[in-house]
């Protein structure tokens, strides 16, 4: 599915279509910073998957190991670990994080 967004060329603002990224965040229950993420992704429309990690054999040591953090949320964009809440919301303050949203590469082995 492709959606629409806006980016910057040199002859002003241009309409264009792109892969949406694929977006997992790791959570757990009673987590104020994971519902912080889940509302930032929805106020943005991202689509995103999100695996509890309780769901997943030994979750929070193999996180641990993913991302090198004891804490959830964590997010991974196109399979790009990005941190979590506060990484998060970093990148939205400085603009980044939509053309984080928007890098897709169809080719990615995990595209397939
Ligand atoms: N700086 C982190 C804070 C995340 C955080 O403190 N998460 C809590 C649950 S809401 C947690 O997992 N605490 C356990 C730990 O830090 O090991 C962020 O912005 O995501």
């Amino acid at each position: 599915m492709l959606a629409l967004g806006w980016t910057v060329s040199a002859t002003g603002f241009e309409l264009r279509a792109f892969m949406p990224a694929n977006v997992v965040v790791y959570t757990a229950p009673l987590c104020f910073f994971c519902v912080r993420v889940k509302h930032l992704l929805a106020r943005k429309g991202v689509t995103f998957s999100e695996v509890d990690v309780r769901s997943l054999a030994d979750g929070r040591r193999w996180l641990h190991a993913r991302t090198g953090k004891t804490s959830v949320p964590q997010v991974f964009i196109n399979d790009v670990f990005v941190g979590g809440y506060a990484e998060l919301a970093s990148l939205e303050r400085e603009g980044a994080l939509d053309e984080l949203l928007r890098e897709h590469d169809p080719s990615h082995p995990s595209e397939r």
